[in-house]
């Protein structure tokens, strides 16, 4: 576990710079910058459609100072697939020149991930290809007008579930453990140090590793700026967003989310939906699927990390 001081040490450097077109209380610039801080400049980002990719800008205004390439909305494994191999051919063309040394990031949204990128990842994630991908997850298509992704929680008004989404999220994260890759992991932007230390772990590993952030979104889930972190740690206090990694196949609850292993330790998830617009319709009914939903995925998660300690 890395200390704030030994963080703040480390990481005072930013590579995703400010004057960014972000709104304000942005989730997914603190995951990005925070995971970059982990990182660091021998990384190549893959952006797909997406906020980010708009974010991003034009050069000479870019906003990241470190190498990156906009990609259509479904490539954004697959180009970084190609974009690993390319280093790796020039490692071995010009050794001694740090090329070994690169980390392929993709970065994309939770549309570009759970529904338009899903087959490109899953095709990376099969061959295990070297990249880090991340789905920062604000649960809609922001970029185009806050539209239902399948990561919108049940219940959650977009505009095109205006009357709340019938469906549950995707569980993202549990299809790529089917796929059995190396790492898995999820984050939130309320715990930077958990988030800064998975990705320090990522960066380490051959093959495929997948991150889950969940990184709210002041506009679209209608609450205000100043309150993204609270957003993102009531989620997790309620015990809606887990933390948690798999490591080889081997499932671990995080530090932030131990606590709340017991129910009676989460806050009544009505806590979390009334301060955000998108659950302002939200009736008895729906409140009691939304918590069948919580209560199903902690019931999954400790049965299995129970059958891995038999
Ligand atoms: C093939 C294709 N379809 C639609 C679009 C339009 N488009 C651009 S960004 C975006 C939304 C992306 O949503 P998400 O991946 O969740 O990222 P967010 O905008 O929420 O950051 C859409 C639909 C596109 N660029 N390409
Ligand atoms: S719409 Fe949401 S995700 Fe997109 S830049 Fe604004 S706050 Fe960030
Ligand atoms: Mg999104």
């Amino acid at each position: 576990m890395v200390t704030i001081k030994e963080t703040l040490n480390e990481a005072c450097e930013e590579y995703f710079l400010p004057g960014n077109s972000c709104c304000a209380g942005c989730g997914l610039e603190i995951a990005l910058r925070w995971a970059m801080k982990a990182l660091g400049p021998k990384t190549a980002l893959v952006t797909p459609a997406s906020c980010l990719n708009v974010v991003i800008g034009l050069w000479p205004k870019t906003a990241p100072n470190f190498p990156f390439i906009n990609m259509a909305f479904a490539a954004g494994a697959s180009a970084a697939t190609g974009v690993d191999a390319a280093f790796k051919a020039k490692a071995y063309r010009f050794p001694n020149q740090g090329w070994d040394k690169m980390t392929t990031l993709v970065f994309a949204g939770d549309g570009g991930t759970t529904d338009i990128g899903i087959q490109a990842l899953s095709g990376a994630a099969e061959r295990n290809s070297n990249i880090l991908y991340v789905c920062y997850d604000n649960e809609a298509y922001m970029n185009t007008g806050i539209q239902r992704s399948s990561s919108t929680p049940h219940s959650a008004i977009t505009t095109t579930t205006p009357f709340g989404k019938q469906r549950y999220k995707k569980n993202l994260p549990r299809i790529m453990e089917a796929h059995e890759i190396p790492y898995i992991a999820t984050c939130s932007v309320s715990e930077p140090l958990d988030l800064y230390e998975k990705f320090k772990k990522a960066k380490d590993i051959e093959g495929c590793k997948y991150i889950h952030i969940l990184a709210p979104c002041p506009p679209g889930w209608g609450y205000g700026a100043e309150d993204t972190i609270e957003m993102a740690r009531l989620a997790i206090k309620s015990g809606l967003w887990i933390l948690y990694e798999v490591e080889n196949g081997v499932k671990t609850i995080s530090k932030a989310s131990k606590k709340y292993v017991d129910p009676s330790k989460r806050i009544p998830l009505i806590e979390y939906l009334s301060k955000q617009k998108r659950f302002r319709t939200v009736s008895e009914q729906q409140l009691i699927k939304l918590q069948e939903g919580i209560d199903k995925s902690w019931k999954v998660i400790l049965s299995e990390i129970e059958a891995q300690e038999k």
